[in-house]
């Protein structure tokens, strides 16, 4: 029996760092935290996974005494591995609520992207690196797209270019990772980057110390993600292979299984599906449809290659989601297998149990953060405060929306819309934002608008789908997931009229959701509109469609997306 290998983790506490937990001890490493500077300078590796702001991280590391550790240790040359957050501190200043000074290690500024000329930001998504040096740590990445969140970005210099090891493009060619001797840093995320498992390496390493086997394991790196931190935690396992610099690429489209989840009547949480949100069995027992337990299925599309998952816990409006434990438990066994990001939702807000103790939505969000979601998703309460928003023009700082997105960024709150199609003779007879609709409705209307929802369409509101969008974007969402009613479950094709009003009102990433019934709906959705991702569950749960499949058409189609080598 032999212990694991350690790797030193310096998590400041300002937001989940699960993913990087769990993406660490899956190669077979235990993680030693850091308490004080001296675990800096002590440790063997160390891992930085930055997340938060860049002010609120620096003021930390110093009130610590951790930044002063931090520099020493770096410019020793002693393993370290930055993180997203954790390289951009490596730099001199950043513009994030700043100027802020950071530490100063390498000449630049980190900036915020330039949004004028219609660059969607946050930057969310996949994509393909430009390699510039021998990294080591990237030497397998070749063209495989990897997974990037973060508005601001340094630039590549003249005084800089000793250290970029790789650059990618958005908008324009950013720094994706930096490398000097022992010192690696990326911008994007390995822990998110997709990857097999691979538990029995923990054993080779040992092997490899003890009797000096010279043991090359590239036949199994056909993963972006968690080959970048394998190499990083087993240097010396790996041959020094030549460099095969990759292209760059666009953001790749990127496609979502959505998994909508509840308690059916025997109380076993089961992955369900509606007809235009009705999730009964045309049945005389009218069952909650099951269609299979939650972290199978995300387990599988996972390896499909699916480039997120998200999980919808459609009744959460009305149970408290804190009181559903077996939810929270699904989360958690799904971060420890799945290397893609996780989003959660239903039921997010502010909340008052039976006992009287009151939680802030804040609270609620911060327990799926911490049970391994990578972003939330808020359905009813978005409409609400969009509402209170629109009508008295003052942001108060207290909706959901403000509260999650000001501690764990905008990247990390999607808004659902759940709107539903109203046709219209003339588009004078409303006063929300109407389209000129490509099939005309039943009796001839040329026009439509789209009435938003709660409470899982069982509600409608006086607010359109168009002005929730705008307002929640002002608010600080970072991500539209962009229902319909009309066309979920039916599988005839995305609602491609209002997908595309939405994603040209906002400059924030839309997914397309809801119909989608064949490869063909895909790249309709995106050569039509400008959306960010499109997602679809019933087709993937019914094995109608693997996501495989899919991705090969859009790829066909000239389409950029991730194709997964597993
Ligand atoms: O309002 O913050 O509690 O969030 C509730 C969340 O649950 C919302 O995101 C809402 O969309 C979702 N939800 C509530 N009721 C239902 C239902 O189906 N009865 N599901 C529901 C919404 C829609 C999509 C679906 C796509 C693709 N499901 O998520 O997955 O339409 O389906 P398809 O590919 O089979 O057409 P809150």
């Amino acid at each position: 029996v032999h212990n694991n290998p350690v790797v030193t983790l310096l998590d400041y506490g300002a937001g989940n760092v699960r993913s990087v937990r769990n993406a660490i001890r899956s190669l077979g490493f235990d993680i030693k935290d850091v308490q004080s500077p001296k675990d800096i300078l002590n440790a063997e590796r160390l891992i930085f996974p930055g997340v938060g702001a860049f002010a609120a991280a620096m003021d930390v590391l110093t009130q610590k005494g951790m930044a002063e550790a931090l520099c020493t240790y770096i410019k020793n040359d002693r393993p370290f591995l930055g993180i997203c957050l954790g390289l951009q501190l490596l730099f001199e200043s950043s513009e994030e609520n700043g100027p802020v000074n950071g530490l100063g290690l390498i000449p630049g500024v980190v900036g915020r992207f330039d949004s004028s000329n219609g660059l969607r930001v946050p930057h969310i998504g996949w994509n393909a690196l430009q390699l510039m040096k021998n990294s080591e740590i990237l030497n397998t990445i070749r063209n495989n797209h990897v997974y990037f969140v973060h508005s601001y970005r340094a630039m590549p210099s003249d005084d800089n270019k000793d250290w970029v090891s790789s650059t990618c493009n958005y908008g324009d060619n950013f720094i994706a990772s930096v490398r000097r001797g022992n010192v690696h840093a990326v911008q994007f995320h390995p822990e998110k980057s997709g990857g097999t498992m691979l538990l029995f390496l923990a054993d080779l390493y040992v092997d490899i110390i003890c009797i000096n086997l010279l043991i090359t394991l590239t036949m199994n790196e056909t993963d972006a993600g968690l080959s970048v931190l394998r190499r990083f935690l087993y240097p010396k396992s790996f041959s020094t292979k030549v460099l095969e610099v990759g292209n760059a690429s666009k953001l790749a489209k990127r496609v979502i299984a959505c998994l909508d989840v509840r308690t059916n009547d025997e109380g076993d949480l089961v992955v369900t599906k509606g007809d235009q949100y009705d999730v009964r069995e045309n049945t005389k027992e009218n069952e909650v449809r099951n269609l299979g337990k939650p972290v199978d299925l995300a387990g599988k599309y996972y390896r499909d290659g699916a480039d997120e998952i998200s999980f919808l816990n459609i009744t959460g409006f009305r149970d408290f989601p804190l009181g559903d434990l077996p939810m929270l438990q699904v989360l958690r066994y799904t971060s420890e297998r799945v290397f893609v990001p996780l989003t959660v939702g239903g039921g997010i807000r502010d909340f008052t149990d039976g006992s009287g103790r009151y939680y802030s939505s804040l609270e609620v969000a911060s327990e799926y953060f911490r049970s391994g979601a990578d972003k939330v998703s808020i359905g009813s309460d978005a409409v609400y405060a969009a509402e209170e928003y629109i009508r008295s023009g003052v942001k108060t700082g207290k909706s959901s929306i403000e509260q999650i997105s000001r501690v764990y960024g905008n990247q990390a709150v999607v808004v659902s819309i759940d709107p539903r199609r109203v046709f219209l003779k003339n588009p004078d007879d409303v006063d929300f934002k109407t389209v000129r609709v490509s099939n005309p409705g039943p009796n001839g209307e040329e026009y439509a608008w789209y009435q938003c929802t709660v409470n899982g369409g069982r509600e409608d509101r006086q607010i359109g789908a168009y002005e929730l969008a705008k307002a929640v974007e002002e608010l600080g969402a970072g991500e539209i997931m962009l229902n319909c009613i009309d066309c979920d479950g039916q599988g005839k094709g995305f609602e491609i009229d209002l997908i595309r009003l939405i994603s040209d009102a906002v400059n924030i990433p839309v997914i397309a959701s809801s119909g989608a019934g064949k490869v063909e709906h895909f790249s309709e959705v995106f050569k039509k509109t400008n959306a960010s991702a499109a997602l679809a569950a019933g087709i993937f749960h019914r094995e109608e469609l693997g996501i495989g499949s899919v991705k090969k058409h859009l790829s066909n189609e000239g389409i950029e997306v991730r194709l997964t080598p597993y």
